[in-house]
């Protein structure tokens, strides 16, 4: 799997980020629209547990299999185990990325989130396959995000690490992540702006057709 393809668009959910939309169907919605990787982030107040959680991830993973779309847990190294998931996304207050990598072995994806230039060197060190950085801009959807960092640690990521794949993260939308792009990174991870839109799959589509054109003008 190239990562840095896979995380063009690479979608974030849990049950309580679709309002009155069924989960499920986002998702189908958001696969046929054209994700590149799902993250499976099911957390908060309102949030499945125990079975119940299980049972949710399971599915989300069949409708990924079936569209070869990468399945990533957010935080629960157990659960991804579990199920076979692809990866495990954790961010800064989670476990160690190097702990992760013991209990997941080396073909699996693990992820970290970065907010600098030296917890992206942490998280390259310690074996993560991808890092995501932000938040971009502010978000509603995450209370508890550090504050808006904007481009800067991406651009100041990427310039130290060439290749290392890169994505960005908090408050993107189709009209406004051309600059995350522009900075250095290789794609966008949006949870609002796929499961709170009226059409999950139109809005994939849009996003998905202009990361393409943003792309092709970075080069
Ligand atoms: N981490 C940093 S910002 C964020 C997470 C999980 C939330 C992103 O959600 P949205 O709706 O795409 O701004
Ligand atoms: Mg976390």
């Amino acid at each position: 799997m190239n990562i840095k393809e896979a995380l063009r668009i690479y979608f974030i959910m849990g049950s309580n980020n679709c309002g009155s939309h069924e989960p499920l169907d986002v998702l189908q919605q958001a696969i046929d629209g054209g994700i590149t990787m799902f993250q499976f982030r099911e957390k908060g107040d309102d949030a499945l547990t125990g079975e119940a959680k299980k049972q949710f991830a399971r599915d989300c993973f069949r409708l990924c299999k079936q569209a070869n779309v990468p399945f990533i847990v957010n935080d629960d190294v157990d659960l991804a185990i579990e199920i076979g998931a692809d990866g495990v996304h954790v961010g800064q207050d989670d476990l160690d990325a190097g702990v992760v990598r013991q209990k997941l072995g080396s073909d699996k994806i693990i992820g970290v989130s970065s907010h600098t230039l030296q917890e992206s060197k942490a998280a390259i060190e310690a074996g993560a396959d991808y890092i995501g950085m932000g938040p971009i801009y502010a978000t509603t959807t995450k209370l508890d995000t550090n504050p808006v960092a904007g481009t800067k640690a991406i651009q100041e990521t990427r310039q130290h690490f060439a290749q290392f794949p890169i994505v960005a993260i908090g408050g993107l939308q189709a009209d406004n992540f051309a600059p995350a792009i522009e900075a250095g990174a290789d794609g966008i991870s949006i949870i609002s702006a796929i499961a709170s839109a009226p059409n999950p799959k139109e809005a994939t589509e849009k996003l998905a057709s202009t990361m393409k054109e943003v792309i092709n003008d970075a080069k």
